[in-house]
């Protein structure tokens, strides 16, 4: 998977993506991370890439041509147009399957917008995708681009390490993920659950899965509507309890 970033920010981007698992994907060659530079396309003597927004109103607006031509640069060498997401709070928002769906593009084109906006032409000329990861503003484009960059990552095949990707999914059957614990086994004054200690795995499965539905009906009872497809009728029943448990405290 090659992800192309086009930002006035390619060292944050670089040096945001160059360590731990998926700095690891970038050496072992499974992914490629391109950032370039939109300054590098200005054509004006002092290197500008903003100017004033038309009608009036505060602040800079990014302008279509640098853009325009690091696209260009960017595609050059692509034989189809490649998808370019758009990172802005106005997006649809940003989630799992999207990462899954991305995941099997060959090139992902990324541009991240700064100031007060970028020039709503270059946005209808190259944007396929506006995405958001989630309902609050940030300064720009970069640190989303580079979220969604690492979930999508995680998808593609080798990325994780089998050990990496049985644990760590905290969406597996679109449940949270159960609690985890290591030595020592009292850390101050509180023990590891007793069944862990046991070496009794179906005891052991069968905790993790009610603790996951416990975690998921607390914390974020919206999913267990989504999930509602892969329970079995012994979750069914352990979120009978916990409905009951609730409604008595
Ligand atoms: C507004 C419009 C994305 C702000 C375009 C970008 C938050 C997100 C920006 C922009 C951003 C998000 C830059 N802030 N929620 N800031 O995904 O590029």
């Amino acid at each position: 998977m090659r992800f192309h970033i086009m930002t006035l920010f390619p060292e944050m981007i670089m040096s945001g993506l160059s360590e731990s698992v998926i700095g690891r994907a970038q050496r072992t060659g499974l992914i490629s991370v391109n950032a370039v530079n939109i300054r590098d396309f200005s054509k004006d003597k002092h290197l500008h890439v903003d100017d004033y927004p038309y009608g009036g109103g505060a602040g800079m607006v990014m302008q279509p041509d640098p853009i325009f031509d690091c696209y260009q640069s960017v595609t050059a060498d692509m034989t189809k147009k490649p998808r370019v997401i758009y990172m802005t709070p106005q997006g649809r928002v940003f989630s799992q399957e999207i990462a899954k769906e991305l995941a099997m593009e060959e090139e992902l084109v990324f541009l991240c917008g700064h100031y007060e906006g970028v020039d709503e032409r270059i946005l209808d000329e190259i944007v396929t995708d506006h995405l958001s990861i989630g309902d609050y503003v940030l300064t720009g484009g970069e640190l989303p681009a580079m979220v969604m960059i690492d979930a999508i990552s995680r998808f593609v095949p080798g990325v994780l390490n089998n050990k990496d990707s049985a644990a760590g999914d905290s969406f597996h059957d679109g449940l949270l993920e159960y609690p985890q614990y290591t030595r020592p086994e009292v850390f101050h004054g509180q023990p590891v659950p007793e069944v862990l200690l046991s070496g009794h795995h179906a005891n052991i499965e069968k905790w993790r899965r009610q603790q996951s539905l416990k975690r998921t009906f607390e914390r974020r009872p919206d999913l267990l509507l989504q999930a509602a497809d892969s329970l079995s009728d012994e979750d069914l029943h352990y979120l009978e309890l916990l409905k009951i448990n609730a409604c008595q405290s």
